[in-house]
């Protein structure tokens, strides 16, 4: 074994003591000349500490949060001697090296300009380049100069990783935990190609403000969020409101309620509401489909399956009730009525749950006055239905009673344009105003 090697912090021209904020190298690791062994900061300014020399580093002499001045021992190495170096890189490697060294990218443009011209040199036989130092406060990225190198590598922005250490400085770990998330392809940490990028959920420990319980998400709560936080994500929405005058259909509903109750059924206004959904998707074909997964295509669809949202105690899921277009209300009601008491028991299949076309979600029988639902991909709409109400409308000479519901259209905006869906909520409402045209 070689004889180690104190390693020492170089002439970082000041007498004061300067914190460590990064040690980026632990007991065991082999480093080579240049690698970044700490990184320091001053009131003014961070800087890189680097290796004078390659060799596998015995102990750690320092920690994050110490405060070190020139000529401090920052750890044990077990230098490697020119024998026991691997043999030196390709012509072709070493050219990309050195264009890392010059990067010429928008981004390193960026960081040159953010990097003052000091240079403190090492106080040691064979002087390693110090690393330029990157003031504080530029406005731009708090960042230190070996994590600019790292991103510079990967081709990642700095901008778009969010930082864990001091002071929200992106430190090394930042980094190589963005890139992981692109390479598992997590669409809350953002991609490269997308743009997108989030700050992390805040870590906290809630016991500081009161008394907690922790319970774990159910299965189908953890499999749907999955699923919403994509489609919130991925599709522009749009949601389009109105107000549907339903005065008759429910004096019809009402008349044929207690039949329908007699044949084992309910018959809600959720019902007349899928069989004028599925008219109206005739009508308006861009509603009833698909855009594929590169976004250059619609797949158009000639059957009329709608998504029915149902609430069950362990989350809410979304049924399909097929060829609505072909079936009758009371048809539909009782098979409303047997696939949400499978959800509610938690027997549906996943065929159970596949081929819908369009959503209704329906929050009717439970209240509100309208919201936002969030498009059930691969559909490109959802009808949201709240609470209907009677209220006063004005017939151009008075004002009458009328049973009013409200309506929520979500849809996505890449697929429908605001005129489109303007028109299809006003024919959807017409279909409901006077059922009779549900015949047509
Ligand atoms: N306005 C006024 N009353 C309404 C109504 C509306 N828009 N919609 C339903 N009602 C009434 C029904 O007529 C029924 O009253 P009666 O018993 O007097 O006839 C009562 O409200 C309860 O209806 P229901 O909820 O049992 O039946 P439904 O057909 O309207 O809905 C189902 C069935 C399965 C969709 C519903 O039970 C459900 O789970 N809804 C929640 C869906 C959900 O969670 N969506 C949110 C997703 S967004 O995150």
């Amino acid at each position: 074994m070689a004889d180690l090697k104190e390693v020492l912090v170089p002439d970082i021209g000041t007498t004061d003591m300067v914190e460590i904020i990064e040690v980026s190298v632990a007991a065991g690791d082999e480093i080579e000349a240049e690698d970044v062994l700490i990184t320091l900061e001053s009131d003014k300014a961070s800087m890189d500490i680097p290796a004078s020399e390659p060799g596998i580093v015995k102990e750690v002499k320092v920690k994050v949060g110490d405060k070190v001045s020139t000529g401090q021992l920052i750890l044990m190495l077990e230098p490697i001697t020119a024998d026991q170096q691997p043999e030196e890189p390709k012509e072709e490697l070493k050219k990309e090296e050195t264009q890392i060294e010059e990067p010429k990218s928008e981004d390193s443009e960026k960081s040159k300009v953010t990097e003052p011209v000091q240079e403190p040199t090492l106080n040691t036989s064979r002087p390693a380049p110090v690393a330029p130092i990157m003031p504080e406060n530029t406005g731009l990225i708090y960042t230190s100069p070996s994590v600019r190198r790292l991103a510079f590598e990967f081709g990642i922005d700095l901008n778009k990783v969010s930082g864990t250490g001091r002071k929200g400085r992106i430190v090394k770990v930042d980094v190589q935990n963005y890139v992981k998330s692109i390479m598992a392809g997590d669409a809350s940490t953002g991609n490269i190609q997308g743009g997108l990028s989030t700050l992390p959920m805040p870590d906290i420990d809630f016991t500081k403000f009161g008394e907690i319980e922790t319970t774990e998400l159910s299965r189908i709560k953890k499999i749907s969020a999955q699923n919403l936080h994509r489609n919130w994500v991925m599709i522009p929405h749009v949601t389009q409101f109105d107000e549907v005058d339903i005065s008759e259909m429910e004096a019809f509903r009402k008349a044929n309620k207690d039949e329908a109750l007699k044949q084992g059924y309910k018959l809600t206004p959720l019902v007349f509401l899928m069989k004028a959904a599925a008219k109206t998707l005739k009508q308006f074909q861009n509603f009833n489909s698909s855009l594929l997964p590169n976004g250059e295509s619609l797949v158009l669809k000639k059957y009329f399956h709608i998504g029915v949202a149902v609430d069950t105690p362990k989350g809410l899921v979304v049924p399909v009730i097929r060829d609505v277009d072909q079936k009758g209300l009371f048809e539909l009601a009782d098979e409303l009525g047997t696939v949400s008491q499978k959800a509610r028991d938690l027997k549906l299949t996943a065929a159970d749950m596949q081929g819908s076309c369009f959503t209704i979600s329906s929050l009717g029988g439970i209240g509100g006055t309208a919201f936002t639902p969030i498009i059930n991909a691969p559909d490109v709409a959802i009808l949201g239905v709240s609470r209907s109400q009677m209220k006063p409308i004005y017939n151009g000479s008075e004002f009458e009673p009328k049973l009013m519901l409200p309506l929520s259209l979500s849809y996505d905006h890449r697929v429908i344009d605001g005129a489109e869906a303007a028109r299809f909520i006003t024919y959807l409402g017409k279909m409901l105003v006077d059922i009779r045209r549900l015949l047509l």
